[in-house]
């Protein structure tokens, strides 16, 4: 403890602690240091990419004093933490962010101005952290942003991948993925070498008796893989509070390399021990909303879940309290099922190391742990073959196994005359071979469990956990409706907008206090106020089209209307429903005389996403919005009525760009498919208005900023089984205005058609599960409605400011409030007077 220390040393210590730098010229004279020293650059030879290095440094060091403050401060608060486990974090770039949320980009920008460097230049020569796949891990990267600026005791627990999600390179029209190895220059993390664990897989369990005849298990034998921790600190805006995301990387445990090998001459096969062990860490899986099951992705669950409780087990330890204080102490949030052997571990610590009862030990863990779904279809719930997890962790099966008899046995109880009831909530699944239900296992190991938007929330309810709330009762069961960080996706991506919205409220409090927006409704009729507004969305569009020229070739006239869809390229999200959509406007377009052609307002459909590796109808989507743009872009015949451009490997970076510039974006999932959706919350913010199904987050954001102000069509969550039904039972027409789109694709208008055989196929033979067809007219419709109410500009305006205005509520801050009152039970720390950050 701090009060150990004798008097002299302290002195000593705080004499000659570092200073932060508070002007242009301490700043400076912090990043050229590291460049001459850190990065051993010279002034004839420091280009953009070493001038971004030293001033990423410059902030990193004071970010790590900032941090050690942090931690230092919580540790003698001492109150509850909360842990957050997720599998991805999608941080994009670090320096914007750490230079607005020190409140110290000002002095940065004019420091490195006098070097010559344009800042803007600077922070685009970082790469992102892409450590995640779409919207739940960029929903764990806002929440660590939340958490920090809001004073929390929060720590991220993350597996610090050498490879992130991959770059997406467009040939031919055809996505070709690119590894993304993005740590030769990672300024931003902080090697512990001294914080390691040892995570052991394989081997198995030994039973034996005590002197008091009572039995134990011990896990034994197998191998070790080293856990090095890498931290990050997370600053907080406007606080000097600054957090830690702990990555762990894997490599062959020092007393592992085998001599033997090594002695009797067998180095390489020594060498290659040690790279299989660095290959749990190695790569991201790049699928979103989709299990695979693969060993490997096992492995590195339970090697992150493992390093990550021993870390917080060891914490706790140092206050010397007793286990039953354990989960007055520590929170632990489960982001989706990805880290539920979590709960297994934790309970085998609690039993076989620190020999509690095992009742004891599992009311503990069902107090620590709180479960986050993300989505109830089935391909993305997770279930592992009970072989696979006999042979690499022997000891947690026994324990799922024991955990899952103590349930029955109460289930049962409950509901003596449901046989059935017991084989649907079983933790194990009878099939061939037998699978243990993920999800089942971190609803019963936790005493909380959330959706993310309202509906989702519901429908959790009524399908995948129906019987878990007979069960436990509804109060297990809640709702955390997703939000996003206003600091990056308002201050950072569209700095103008926020300057303007500051301008009218007096001050940037919103952005700490994001209903504070609200008071915008005030200025909706304030001219200068709307003109200015306008001007920033055209800026924005601007800035669009030029990054799109720079990337394509296209030019596209920034008058006209920006429709976007960018995320994840997804069956279920449908970006098949828009370019079927597309080539129907074109086809339109074509038919028309010179006189209607007037009257249509000029569009850009803008695509970008990734699909992963394996999923060949996402690919073939990609193909089909590819060859469209060839023959649309080419036609001088359509000209600036429609260009449709497909936007090279999107990531959080180009999103902060893409975001500020669209007029309409694309949310239009099949309804019940999409648990919330975060980006239509971040388009909406920036002054962008919606076309979206009656799904997700999509539903409460029509109730906050009303039906006039979004365009909603489609189908409803609760009729899709009955039409689903129809489809495969023949009962059903294929629409008309989706023949022809069919017609032409057959036709070769758009390249081979055998190459869209199976997306079109999908639809016409083999039931169209998304409702692509039942959807079309609808949607088709709904554009036409967007086309003349783009018209009336001054309308539009209106109802972009109006919305602006309402979207207090869909803050991560909200958000995190809400977990840590209802789940967590944590309050914050305020940081100690000394501390400088922002404050
Ligand atoms: C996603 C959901 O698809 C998306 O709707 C939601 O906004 C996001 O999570 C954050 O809650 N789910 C996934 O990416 C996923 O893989 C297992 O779920």
């Amino acid at each position: 403890a701090e009060s150990s220390i004798p008097e002299p040393q302290r002195a000593a210590w705080k004499k000659n602690t570092p200073q932060e730098f508070q002007t242009k010229d301490e700043f400076l004279s912090e990043a050229v240091r590291h460049i001459e020293t850190t990065l051993a650059r010279s002034l004839f030879n420091c280009d953009e990419s070493a001038a971004y290095g030293g001033t990423a440094l410059a902030f990193r060091d004071r970010l790590v004093m900032e941090w050690n403050k942090t931690q230092q401060n919580q540790t003698t608060a001492d109150q509850k933490r909360v842990y957050y486990l997720s599998l991805e974090f999608l941080m994009g770039r670090a320096l914007d962010n750490a230079m607005l949320n020190t409140n110290m980009k000002g002095p940065a920008k004019d420091g490195m101005g006098e070097l010559g460097f344009r800042m803007e230049d600077l922070i685009s020569q970082e790469r992102d952290a892409a450590l995640g796949n779409g919207g739940l891990g960029r929903l764990a990267a806002c929440f660590l942003d939340s958490m920090a600026t809001m004073n929390y005791p929060a720590w991220g627990y993350a597996l610090r991948y050498k490879y992130g999600i991959f770059k997406q390179e467009i040939h031919d029209g055809y996505q070709v993925e690119v590894p993304d190895y993005w740590l030769d220059f990672n300024p931003w993390e902080f090697a512990r070498h001294d914080v390691t664990v040892n995570i052991q897989f394989y081997g198995g369990v030994r039973t034996y008796q005590d002197d008091n005849g009572k039995t134990h298990s011990s896990w034994e034998g197998g191998e070790i893989v080293e856990a090095v921790a890498f931290d990050v600190p997370i600053p907080g805006y406007g606080t000097a509070t600054t957090n830690n995301m702990r990555m762990w990387s894997s490599k062959a445990h020092s007393g592992e390399f085998d001599f033997q090998k090594f002695n009797s001459g067998d180095y390489e096969g020594s060498v290659a021990d040690t790279q299989r062990a660095e290959t749990v860490s190695a790569v991201l899986y790049p699928n979103d909303n989709l299990d695979r099951g693969k060993e490997l992705r096992l492995k590195q669950q339970y090697f992150w879940c493992a390093a990550s409780l021993h870390d917080i087990v060891r914490r706790f330890k140092k206050t010397r309290k007793p286990w039953k204080e354990f989960s007055n102490n520590v929170a632990i949030q489960l982001n989706d099922t990805h880290p539920t052997l979590a709960i297994p571990e934790l309970q085998r610590i609690l039993i076989d190391i620190e020999g509690l009862e095992w009742s004891e030990a599992w009311e503990i863990v069902q107090n620590t742990f709180g479960y986050t779904n993300h989505t109830v279809m089935q391909e993305a719930l997770e279930k592992w073959s009970v072989p696979l997890i006999q042979h690499l962790l022997p000891r947690h099966l026994q324990i799922i196994y024991d955990i899952n008899l103590n349930f029955l046995q109460y289930v049962e109880k409950k509901f003596p005359k449901d046989r059935d009831m017991l084989r649907r909530v079983s933790i194990i699944e009878e099939s061939e071979p037998k699978r243990v239900r993920m999800a089942f296992l971190a609803v019963i190991g936790s005493h909380k469990v959330n959706g993310v938007a309202e509906l989702h929330s519901d429908l959790i309810k009524t399908t995948i956990f129906k019987d878990f709330v007979q069960i436990y009762g509804p109060d297990k069961f809640t709702n955390v409706t997703n939000g996003i960080t206003p600091r990056r996706w308002l201050h950072q991506a569209n700095p103008r907008l926020s300057e303007l919205i500051a301008s009218k409220l007096g001050g940037h409090e919103f952005l700490k206090d994001l209903t504070l927006l609200n008071k915008l409704e005030n200025h909706v009729d304030d001219k200068a106020f709307r003109k200015e507004f306008q001007e920033i969305k055209y800026a924005n569009k601007v800035r669009l089209a030029k990054h799109i020229k720079n990337t394509t070739g296209v030019s596209v006239n920034p008058a006209a209307l920006f429709d976007i869809q960018v995320k994840r390229i997804h069956e279920y999200k449908r970006q098949q429903l828009n370019i079927f959509g597309v080539i129907h406007r074109y086809l339109a377009i074509k038919a028309m005389n010179a006189e209607e052609r007037k009257k249509l307002a000029p569009r850009v459909s803008i695509f970008g996403g990734k699909a992963a590796p394996g999923y060949w109808m996402a690919k073939t989507v990609i193909h089909l919005i590819c060859k469209v743009g060839d023959v649309v872009n080419n036609d001088p015949d359509v000209g600036d009525l429609l260009k449709v451009i497909f936007l090279e490997d999107y990531n959080v970076s180009k999103a902060e760009i893409i975001t500020p510039a669209s007029d309409i974006s694309e949310h239009i999932s099949t309804a019940g498919t999409e648990a919330s959706g975060t980006s239509n919350m971040k388009f909406v913010l920036n002054g962008g208005l919606i076309i979206g199904t009656c799904d997700g987050a999509n539903i409460e954001i029509t109730r906050e900023i009303g039906d006039s102000n979004i365009f909603l069509f489609g189908n409803l969550a609760e009729d899709v089984e009955e039409l689903r039904h129809n489809h495969l039972y023949g009962k059903y027409e294929l629409d008309d205005g989706l023949r022809k789109v069919f017609d032409a694709i057959q036709a070769g208008r758009f390249g081979d058609a055998n190459q869209f055989s199976a997306l079109v196929n999908g639809i016409v033979d083999h039931g169209d599960y998304y409702l692509v067809s039942d959807d079309f007219n609808s949607y088709c419709k709904t554009h036409d409605l967007i086309d003349e109410s783009y018209k009336n500009q001054e309308e539009w305006l209106t109802k972009c400011i109006t919305s602006v205005a309402r979207m207090g509520f869909f803050s991560s801050d909200r958000c995190i409030d809400e977990y840590a009152e209802m789940i967590w039970n944590v309050e914050p720390v305020k940081p100690k007077a000394e501390q400088v950050n922002g404050g």
